[in-house]
């Protein structure tokens, strides 16, 4: 054990191998699923169906299975043999299945058909289609229109976001949350503030060519394990990998490829990070401080030796503004001060320094670690002004890189799911179906929590998600859901949101993506946007759940038909029984982005879809990529105080968003429970507490409220001192709704004030609800 407190894992876990083998087997045992293998061999390819996991990339060039670990879950857990039918419904209340965990409601199956909720027996009851759509229609009616919100969770594909963002706006609201709000919203204010692109500027070619790579708060294993692949290709190139992260990520230290026999049978990992660094929660503000410090005094240091400076000039000069402010920020910030806030000594920032000033190509990746602070934003300027010191931002192999989450959750903001109307063509719309689009801006997700509580928001209807369990404050919310007026939740499978009901409520079951979408005799495709801006077709094959179900187009075109005046410019119903109507839509309203559609969404690797930053230009009111000096030295929202600890919330391996697939948390060597808080030994010893002891943990973010998680098991883990980790969305009750991202309201869930007490049950939770 190491002075500090931090301890060795038990055994360094490596991520894909053998053990990623066997992750998908026990889910494929579990669910018994049909057509799975023929499904797996058309994921991520040209004319089969894109991933319904993450967004990362897909290559033009595939391999035999282009899939990994946990995609292959999410589409066994798509294709599950088990069925959620009117008949498990009516045999249980929804206030007895409010009881049940998260992974024993998905466990229930997919939903097989329509239900809506019925008071008197306080059940879900079978109802038709058109019921249900008729019913929407008169509660939808009833209300004024900034009433109602429209989420989507970052799934479903463009042409059904599409239209459902023309539902909204027709409506008469822009009140169009979508999960992005709760992830990289951070990136889409954050970084459109300073370079004028609102997504990453990198494409995959990008990582074949890079010498370093600053990775920050995102854990590839887990979240998006293809991006291993290339990460493994370019340390073997002779790419440095430097990563910040405060814990320490099986799948950044070590990999072993599962396509890759001969890696497989000599179980010789790659070592992926030439230095990892276990920056504190937030800390990454003055990690990057530090590290520009170092590249300026550098650049000083070889310019005064008669030799040519480190930085960019011309870039600097021609391309940039703002760096005497930053320059000066930098010069004068204190080594003492850039420790304390980021947990790391100087000599390992400096030699990290030195990595970045000797690489000719850089990319800065980022994910959650950086997004979720209440000073996010500010991180994510950090990470441009090291990247732009020396022109490492459109050029090739260089750039930066978020990693989204939800596979089209770039893509629905492409396509007009914002509640922002300054980034949507209204003109356009308005002139093509012959409306007048609302102006006004619309709810994020904080604001429409904000209108639930308020009362100012009557009702939600949502395409996809588990909203209720994905945002902060979840007990207080969910309280104030239950006075909703509506709530619609179109939906794969049962989750916990759909027990948190309005006063009528229905339960829509739609297809999944890996599932042939037939209408009019007709095989339909849709498409997807990937992290690094490329369109790609998507087409399942394998026979739906339930011949009951409908497609996400048709249902929203269902809702639109039903609830708005008809016009014969909208004739929604023949556009969601043929989605080539909705892509000729979606390339009239963005001409430059979709130009020939319809003929270039089944080529290999996808179509790009292009970024200005990506040329250099700056979509900036200065017209320059901006410099930015912060104003904090942390990106937490509440600083350091005795007894306090910051809470990170971590995703498993096991487990989708809120979808937990099961008990594994492999690569963290973690196993059987999800009931547990992971702490420092010494911060353990500290409070007087041992490993095993069951704790609750409180909310200490000084506001006076109460908020609390009980029957957690401490768990002694190699983290920093002063923080602690909990698992996403068990730990959810205990962020504020106030804790967010200044630029963007992201809730700031990676580093949540705490304090831990002993608890008064006798023995830990088997699971927390
Ligand atoms: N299997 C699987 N795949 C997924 C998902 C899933 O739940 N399961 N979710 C999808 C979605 S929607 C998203 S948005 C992405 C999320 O993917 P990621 O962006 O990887 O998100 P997280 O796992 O929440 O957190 C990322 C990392 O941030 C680190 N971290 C925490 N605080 C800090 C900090 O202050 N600084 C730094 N530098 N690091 C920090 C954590 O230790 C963790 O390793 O993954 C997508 N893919
Ligand atoms: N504390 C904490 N909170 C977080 C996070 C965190 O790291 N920490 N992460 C945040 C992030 S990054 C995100 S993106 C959000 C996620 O928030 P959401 O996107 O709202 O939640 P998911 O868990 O992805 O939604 C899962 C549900 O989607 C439905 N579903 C699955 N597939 C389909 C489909 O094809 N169509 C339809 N219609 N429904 C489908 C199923 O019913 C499933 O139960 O959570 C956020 N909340
Ligand atoms: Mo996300």
């Amino acid at each position: 054990m190491a002075d500090d407190g931090r301890d060795e894992q038990p055994e360094e876990h490596v991520s894909g191998g053998w053990g990623s083998v066997s992750g998908m087997a026990k889910v494929f045992a579990r669910e018994r699923p049909d057509h799975t293998l023929s499904t797996l061999w058309r994921q991520n390819k040209a004319r089969g169906f894109m991933c319904t996991s993450c967004a990362w990339g897909k290559p033009a060039h595939t391999h035999a299975f282009e899939f990994c670990e946990n995609g292959a879950k999410s589409t066994i857990w798509e294709l599950t043999s088990d069925r959620c039918t009117p008949e498990f419904f009516s045999a249980h209340t929804l206030t007895e299945l409010r009881t049940w965990a998260d992974y024993d409601l998905e466990m229930t199956g997919r939903l097989t058909e329509p239900m809506r909720y019925a008071t008197d027996s306080d059940t879900y009851v079978r109802c038709s289609w058109e019921e249900a759509f008729d019913g929407i229609r008169e509660h939808l009616r009833a209300l004024q229109a900034p009433e109602a919100v429209f989420y989507a969770s970052g799934k479903a594909s463009l042409e059904a976001s599409y239209l459902y963002a023309l539902l909204a706006r027709v409506y008469g609201n822009n009140n169009l949350p979508d999960s992005s709000n709760m992830c990289h919203e951070t990136t889409s204010v954050g970084l459109k503030k300073v370079i004028g692109s609102p997504v990453g500027t990198c494409v995959l070619e990008d990582f074949e060519h890079c010498d370093a790579i600053f990775y920050f708060g995102q854990n590839p294993g887990t979240n998006s394990p293809r991006f291993l692949h290339p990460l493994q290709e370019a340390v073997k190139r002779g790419c440095k990998i430097i990563t910040f992260n405060p814990v320490r990520e099986a799948g950044l230290l070590h990999f072993i490829n599962p396509q890759n026999p001969l890696q497989m049978v000599t179980q010789t990992p790659t070592e992926l990070s030439h230095m990892y660094l276990q920056v504190r929660p937030g800390g990454d503000i003055s990690a990057l401080m530090g590290m520009c410090k170092r590249v300026f005094h550098r650049d000083e240091a070889e310019r005064a030796a008669g030799r040519e400076g480190i930085l960019d000039q011309a870039f600097i000069e021609q391309h940039t503004a703002g760096i005497d402010a930053f320059r000066q920020a930098a010069e004068t910030a204190s080594w003492d001060a850039i420790e304390a806030h980021s947990g790391l000594a100087r000599a390992d920032l400096e030699a990290a320094a030195d990595v970045y000033c000797e690489a000719s190509n850089v990319i800065g990746v980022y994910g959650m670690g950086l997004t979720q602070h209440v000073h996010g934003s500010q991180s994510i300027g950090m990470l441009v002004n090291l990247l732009l010191l020396r022109g490492n931002l459109g050029r090739e192999g260089a750039g930066i890189s978020p990693v989204r989450g939800h596979s089209n959750v770039q893509g629905q903001r492409t396509v007009g799911i914002s509640e922002k109307p300054e980034l949507v063509p209204l003109d356009k719309l308005a002139e093509m179906f012959a409306f007048d689009p609302p102006r006004k801006k619309g709810r994020t997700t904080v604001e429409v929590c904000e209108g639930v509580r308020d009362g100012s928001v009557r009702a939600f209807v949502s395409l996809g998600g588990n909203f209720v369990r994905a945002i902060p404050e979840q007990n207080a919310m969910e309280n104030a859901w239950k006075e909703l007026a509506l709530t619609v939740y179109v939906a794969t499978k049962l989750n916990r949101s759909h027990l948190v009901h309005g006063k009528a409520s229905y339960l829509l079951p739609c297809l999944a993506r890996s599932e042939q979408d037939m209408q009019g005799g007709v095989p339909q495709a849709v498409s997807i946007e990937d992290s690094f801006s490329h369109i790609h077709g998507s087409m399942g094959h394998a026979t739906p759940a339930s011949p009951h179900l409908r497609s996400e187009p048709s249902i929203v075109a269902g809702i639109a038909a039903a609830v708005l005046p008809s016009h014969p410019k909208r004739p929604w119903l023949i556009w969601g029984a043929d989605y080539s109507r909705v892509r000729t839509l979606i390339e009239e309203t963005y001409p430059e982005m979709f130009r020939d559609y319809e003929a270039r969404m089944f080529h290999k690797g996808g179509f790009y879809r292009g970024n200005p930053a990506h040329e250099r230009k700056w979509e900036t009111p200065s017209g320059k990529a901006e410099f930015t000096t912060p104003t904090v030295s942390s990106a937490l929202g509440v600083g350091d105080a005795p007894g306090r600890f910051h809470l990170i919330t971590m995703r498993s391996n096991d487990q989708f968003n809120t979808t937990i697939y099961g008990f594994s948390d492999r690569l963290r060597g973690l196993e059987g429970s999800r009931a547990i808080v992971l702490m420092n030994r010494q911060d353990v010893a500290d409070q007087g507490l041992e490993a095993g002891d069951v704790v609750a943990l409180a909310s200490d973010a000084g506001d006076g409220v109460e908020r609390e998680v009980d029957g957690l098991t401490v768990t002694v883990f190699d983290l920093p001192r002063g923080c602690v980790g909990g698992y996403y969305p068990e730990m959810n009750p205990l962020v504020p709704l106030w804790y967010h991202d200044q630029a963007s309201k992201t809730p700031a869930a990676k580093g949540v004030p705490v304090r831990v007490r002993r608890s008064a049950r006798a023995a830990p939770l088997t699971e927390v609800v």
